[in-house]
């Protein structure tokens, strides 16, 4: 039986969800596209929140964190990787290459040019002008919404209806030395089942991570709930938990084994990539506040 492939994303990133689109349509595996469309934010200089050209954090280090997860249930997932662009196919290898889930550090570099994958600096002449403006006051406040340049968490659905995701981020800009956030967390950042679905999540990691938000995505669509009404709970969650919730964005979007789609986030500004049946658009979220 042959199904019509999904491809989901966050925010606007629309090359990135047409790359993995277009693959699937011509066959490729979700895990294949999910990765490979990915990568293109993550090779974008011009996005500040993924891969090179990523913002440093507030000791001038850009570090990188991502996962990613096939329809068996297998993962894989780096943070903390300081010298290759590519963080998601890095977590790739950790997946298929190693007895591990996780690799953080500079064992995670290490790793990455055992792989063959070659060394690099991810700092940018432009991330490095930022940096030293940023140092200039040393605020550190996480933005709410910075559209069209934020994590890109990703869930394709191939023509044989088996799911894969990933989520790849340089994290939260200026974020302080070693923070992890919930991006290359399986169950927080990204989480799938391939009986049920799948969700990948965005925005404050620290909120995201207490409340394991796309874990809880994929259990509540476990039990029957649409990926719209699971979404919508699974940020409530977060809510009820965080008398500051004004203060920050947070968002999941998800797919179901049928290919239905939810998102949902606290503030109005979030949007999401749908590619399906050839066409490739961009959907305003609904929010909380
Ligand atoms: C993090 N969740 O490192 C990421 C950042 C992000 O929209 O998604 N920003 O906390």
């Amino acid at each position: 039986m042959s199904f019509e492939p999904v491809t989901i994303a966050t925010w606007n990133f629309p090359n990135a969800s047409q790359k993995a689109g277009e693959m699937l349509a011509a066959g490729a595996s979700a895990l294949d596209a999910v990765e490979q469309g990915v990568m293109v934010e993550e090779a974008n200089l011009k996005n500040t929140t993924v891969g090179k050209g990523g913002r440093p954090d507030r000791d001038g280090n850009v570090t990188l964190d991502a996962c990613i997860m096939d329809p068996g249930g297998n993962a894989g997932a780096v943070a903390y990787l300081k010298n290759n662009t590519h963080a998601v196919a890095v977590a790739r290898k950790v997946m298929e290459e190693t007895p591990h889930v996780m690799l953080v550090g500079d064992g995670a570099d290490r790793f990455a040019q055992q792989m063959g994958f070659k060394k690099e600096e991810l700092l940018t002449d432009d991330s490095k002008a930022d940096y030293l403006k940023w140092l200039e006051k040393k605020e550190y406040k996480p933005l709410i919404n910075i559209e069209n340049h934020d994590t890109i968490g990703m869930l394709c659905i191939d023509s044989k209806g088996d799911i894969s995701g990933a989520c790849t981020t340089s994290g939260l800009s200026y974020k302080m030395n070693g923070r992890v956030g919930d991006s290359p967390i399986i169950g927080s950042g990204l989480f799938l089942d391939n009986e049920v679905g799948g969700a990948v999540a965005t925005g404050m990691g620290e909120a995201i991570m207490k409340n394991v938000s796309s874990f809880l995505v994929v259990e509540l669509m476990r039990q029957g709930k649409p990926p719209q009404e699971s979404c919508e709970i699974a940020i409530k969650r977060i809510i009820a938990g965080s008398p500051n919730h004004k203060d920050f964005q947070a968002a999941v979007i998800a797919v179901n084994k049928k290919g239905e789609v939810g998102s949902y986030c606290i503030q109005e500004g979030f949007s999401y990539m749908k590619y399906h049946g050839g066409k490739n658009v961009n959907f305003s979220s609904d929010f909380y506040l």
